[in-house]
């Protein structure tokens, strides 16, 4: 596909429509470009630039590769499959998950090839704090999920709200089981997720400052839709620890609501009382509601959400509310 090798400053706007206010793409190409010559990450781009040839996937796989994890814990991967969840299409393959990302802290709207940026980004050690309306709060390292935390692989799809979508196996654990260790106080009615702040390590964001990206990446859901069985904390994808451009260490997958609320890298978890502030939803509040329940009735401003396009294939089918996991989760939409 073209889009692998096209320069970064040709990206079509038309074809990969990104989350950005379009009338400001000059100045963030401008940006991006001034990044070009910023930290190592960038080394041996230039190949990919003038020729034509394509990344492997071993290439991308080794671009993102993080440390490896301490032999205890070895075993968690590959973690028992869990059979009740169903993709209802074929997997898409690996290099085409890896290969194409969305992970603005690294690449801005520019690109979708995070893997070439990610080099300077550190992902061990790394801990997350959980806190807020809590009895319990706590910071967990890495190895605390991996001691007290049930593992297993789900087979979820993926949609994103510039209509791409995927169907990947994380591996990782139910939400609700970390947020029943830090007991919830009643008050607590939403949950907010916080990424990493550390723009040595992501060029976009050293690039860029917080003029108009409000660094650090933020999302949240309500309380029901975090206790939401489907609602999954992963560390994992395809049966192995998570490269960086899918979000090392630890990341969180809503398959039933556009990839933006799945917030990669994060270093926070807050109950609120409050509905929390949200990075596109304050970027471009038009575009990027709070709920963002995949829906093919409701376009989006600037395109239709009728119908996707799966990594890697020509393929698209149509477009199905919730994505599709309407028997778990529209309970939580009635009344
Ligand atoms: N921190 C952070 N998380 C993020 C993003 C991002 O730019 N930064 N992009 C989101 C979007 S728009 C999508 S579609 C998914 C993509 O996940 P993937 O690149 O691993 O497929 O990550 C989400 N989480
Ligand atoms: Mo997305």
């Amino acid at each position: 596909m073209n889009y692998q090798i096209r320069k970064i400053w040709n990206v079509s706007e038309s074809e990969h429509t990104p989350e950005m206010v379009f009338q400001n793409r000059k100045a963030h190409r401008r940006e991006f470009l001034k990044m070009m010559g910023y930290g190592v990450g960038i080394a041996g781009f230039s190949n990919l630039l003038s020729g034509c040839q394509q990344a492997t996937e071993e290439e991308i796989e080794k671009a993102g590769a993080v440390a490896p994890l301490p032999e205890a814990f070895q075993s968690i991967y590959p973690a028992p499959h869990n059979p009740t969840f169903k993709y209802g299409r074929p997997e898409t393959v690996p290099k085409e998950a890896e290969e194409f990302t969305n992970f603005y802290e690294f690449t801005g709207p520019t690109t979708k090839e995070a893997w070439k940026y990610v080099e300077n980004f550190k992902s061990t050690p790394w801990s997350v704090s959980v806190e807020g309306e809590c009895e319990k709060p706590r910071t967990f390292d890495m190895d605390d999920f991996y001691k007290e935390m049930k593992f297993e692989e789900r087979a979820y799809r993926h949609r994103c709200v510039e209509t791409w979508a995927m169907c990947v196996p994380w591996t990782g654990f139910a939400l609700s089981h970390l947020l029943k260790l830090v007991e919830p106080k009643p008050t607590a009615k939403f949950v907010a997720f916080e990424t990493f702040n550390k723009p040595n390590e992501a060029p976009y964001m050293k690039a860029n400052g917080t003029a108009y990206w409000p660094w650090p990446y933020t999302e949240g859901l309500s309380m029901a839709e975090a206790m939401n069985e489907l609602t999954f904390i992963a560390t994992g994808l395809y049966g192995k620890p998570l490269l960086k451009q899918n979000g090392a260490p630890i990341r969180l997958v809503v398959p039933w609501k556009y990839g933006f609320k799945s917030g990669k890298s994060i270093v926070k978890i807050k109950l609120t009382s409050e509905q929390p502030v949200t990075f596109w939803n304050s970027v471009n509040p038009d575009e990027y509601g709070f709920v963002a329940n995949v829906n093919p009735e409701v376009p989006h401003p600037r395109w239709s959400q009728r119908t996707e396009w799966m990594l890697g294939t020509e393929k698209r089918y149509d477009t199905k509310l919730y994505n599709g996991y309407g028997e778990y989760v529209s309970g939580l939409y009635t009344g």
